[in-house]
C-alpha cells in the first residue's frame, strides 16, 4: 500500500505521462483515447530512480483512490480521463444537462467574460455537472469564481460537448454569452 503522499506523487507522475509528456518517457499513447498498456506505464515508472519499485498494484491503487477519478483502467490499458495538454484525445459528443459549471478565479474573470472560455494549455475547456468539481478546479489559483454555463445557448452557438465520465464535460470553446457568475468567495 502507498501512503497518501506517495499516492499523490505517483498520480502526478502518471498525469505527466498520460496527459502531458509521454514522449519524455519513450511512450506513444493511442491517438484515439490516449491509452497505453498498464505494463508500459509500470516500465516507464521503473526507469525513474524514484519509482523503481512500482508495481501494477500501486498504479491500481492510485486509479481507485483518485478523488476526481482522473484515470480509467480497462482491459489492461490505462488512460487519463481528461486534462490532456499533449494529444487531442477523441471523445464522443454527448447531451449534457441544461446547466454545467466551470471553476475559475477572479483574475481570469474579465477576460473570460469578454472572450469566453478557451482551453488555454489543455486540449479542451473543462466543465462539470456539479459545483464540487468546479470548486476544486477553481480554488487552485486564488479567489474562486464559479461560472454557470447555459448549455442551450451554447448549443445554439454551435458548441459541441463531450463527456469524459464522472460528471466531467469538455468543449473546445464556450462563448462569453453562455457564461454567468454563480458565486464568488473570498478565501
Ligand atoms: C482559465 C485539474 C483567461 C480557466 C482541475 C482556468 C480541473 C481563461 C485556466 C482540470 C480563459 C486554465 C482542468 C480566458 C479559460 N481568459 N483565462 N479566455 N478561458 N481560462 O488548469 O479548467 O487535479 O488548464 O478558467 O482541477 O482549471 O489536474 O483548466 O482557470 O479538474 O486532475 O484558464 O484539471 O484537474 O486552467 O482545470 P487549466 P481548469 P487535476
Amino acid at each position: 500500500m502507498l501512503n497518501e503522499a506517495m499516492e499523490r506523487s505517483l498520480s502526478k507522475f502518471m498525469s505527466k505521462v498520460l496527459r502531458h509528456a509521454p514522449e519524455e518517457f519513450g511512450i506513444t499513447l493511442n491517438p484515439e483515447d490516449g491509452s497505453c498498456p498498464v505494463s508500459v506505464l509500470v516500465e516507464a515508472a521503473n526507469a525513474q530512480p524514484k519509482w523503481t519499485w512500482v508495481k501494477q498494484e500501486h498504479i491500481e491503487q492510485v486509479v481507485r483512490n483518485s478523488d476526481k477519478q482522473r484515470y480509467a483502467l480497462e482491459d489492461g490499458r490505462i488512460r487519463a480521463r481528461y486534462g490532456h495538454s499533449h494529444n487531442k484525445v477523441h471523445y464522443a459528443p454527448g447531451e449534457p444537462p441544461a446547466v454545467l459549471y466551470h471553476g475559475t478565479n477572479q483574475r481570469a474573470l474579465p477576460s473570460i467574460l469578454k472572450e469566453g472560455l478557451y482551453p488555454m494549455s489543455r486540449q479542451y475547456v473543462h466543465l462539470s455537472e456539479g459545483t464540487h468539481f468546479a470548486t476544486m478546479a477553481g480554488s487552485r489559483r486564488g479567489e474562486l469564481v464559479i461560472l454557470t454555463i447555459d448549455v442551450m445557448r451554447a448549443k445554439q452557438a454551435s458548441v459541441t460537448f463531450y463527456y469524459a465520465g464522472n460528471e466531467v464535460w469538455l468543449a473546445d470553446h464556450v462563448p462569453a454569452v453562455c457564461c454567468s457568475i454563480l458565486e464568488m468567495k473570498k478565501e
